[in-house]
């Protein structure tokens, strides 16, 4: 299997975030996730690393408002010219517009809090090219399975599959937000990229709601999006993910959403995932696309469902089993031990 990586990720290595109760901690989303996983696949012959291709702008833009993107590669340098008596190493709104407030100020701040979701999408120096790199990852692998797509698969014609090691991830990014860790919205960008080609089912399997996503295919009918994840009744994102947002306009019916109560165990999960399998089946996409976040996985630090690494394994083995050309995107997952092990056994069911 093909590995899109960019040592570009080191560019982006926030010194803290702010948690819940307003605590100031060294951040979850650290450069060294990215280096145990690849170290991981790095280990395993499987696996063949491969830098992205440089897509440029447009297929970003395809799918993020211009005027975001842009705020995302000036904010930072645009910061550092506002005179403050505090230090600016990583740029945290602390003001956020209350519902139905749609005024978008000039000033950083202002623009900040606009475009900013949390207190956990620090912007440094290195941000926006650290995500621009993830996207051009995910746009690679997106690449390489329409490559290998034959028109009609003869028998015993592997399906393809690859895998994009994003970082940061993408999920909660949505046309124009960032949060959660996510800038530019990987997956949803690949996905975009490949429905020029036919449609595309995207299944979110990250323990947190992937809100970006559903922003930006909300209204769409080619692009059928699935989010599995903790009910946001009682877990972040906290306000998009519920079961009854299932698309509007042309998009109604295409977005789906299955909350899993707090403490869901490998037999609860796989049985929202066989739901979600179905939907996807009935679709009949001509490609798939998974945001893989292994916050699912009972020992992470921020995941409060039990998922064990034999269940990562065998929801990697269902989704496989639907015989798609699939891209595999990296999203969450901070236990930074099993991170590795769990990406590897994921992305072996595909093989
Ligand atoms: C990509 C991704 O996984 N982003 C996750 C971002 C989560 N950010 C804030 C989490 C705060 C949740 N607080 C619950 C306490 C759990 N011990
Ligand atoms: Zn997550």
């Amino acid at each position: 299997m093909n590995i899109y990586y960019s040592d570009s990720h080191l560019l982006h290595a926030p010194p803290f975030e702010i948690f819940d109760g307003g605590e100031k901690i060294p951040t979850f989303e650290v450069p060294e996730r990215a280096e145990r996983i690849l170290a991981a696949l790095k280990a395993d012959p499987r696996f063949s690393i491969h830098p992205p291709e440089d897509f440029g702008l447009a297929p970003i833009l395809a799918i993020h408002d211009a005027d975001y993107l842009d705020f995302l590669r000036s904010a930072f340098d645009e910061w550092q010219t506002e005179p403050t008596d505090y230090a600016k190493t990583a740029l945290i709104p602390a003001t956020f517009p209350p519902g139905g407030w749609r005024r978008k100020p000039r000033g950083l701040l202002g623009k900040a809090g606009y475009y900013v979701m949390d207190l956990a999408a620090p912007i440094t120096a290195g941000t926006y090219p650290a995500a621009l790199g993830a996207a051009n990852c995910a746009i690679s692998g997106a690449k390489q399975i329409l490559a290998s797509s034959p028109t009609a698969r003869g028998q015993g014609v592997r399906v393809p599959s690859a895998f994009a090691l994003c970082r940061p991830p993408g999920h909660h990014a949505g046309r124009a937000n960032c949060g959660g860790y996510c800038y530019i919205n990987n997956a949803a960008v690949a996905a975009n990229w490949l429905s020029a080609h036919g449609k595309v089912a995207l299944l979110d399997i990250d323990y947190h709601a992937g809100n970006g996503t559903q922003d930006i295919f909300y209204e769409r009918a080619d692009v059928l999006s699935i989010s599995i994840h903790a009910d946001p009744d009682f877990e972040y994102p906290y306000f998009a993910g519920y079961a009854d947002e299932t698309g509007a306009g042309a998009g109604a019916g295409f977005h789906r959403n299955f909350p899993l109560p707090l403490g869901a165990d490998d037999s609860v999960y796989q049985k929202a995932l066989d739901q979600a399998l179905e939907l996807i089946q009935n679709f009949a996409p001509k490609f798939l696309v998974i945001s893989a976040g292994m916050d699912i996985y009972g020992e992470d630090p921020l995941g409060k469902i039990r998922v064990t690494a034999s269940g990562i394994e065998q929801i990697g083995a269902k989704i496989a089993a639907l015989g798609l050309p699939t891209l595999v995107v990296m999203e969450g997952g901070y236990n930074n031990d099993a991170l590795g092990t769990n990406v590897v056994n994921f992305l072996g069911a595909f093989l």
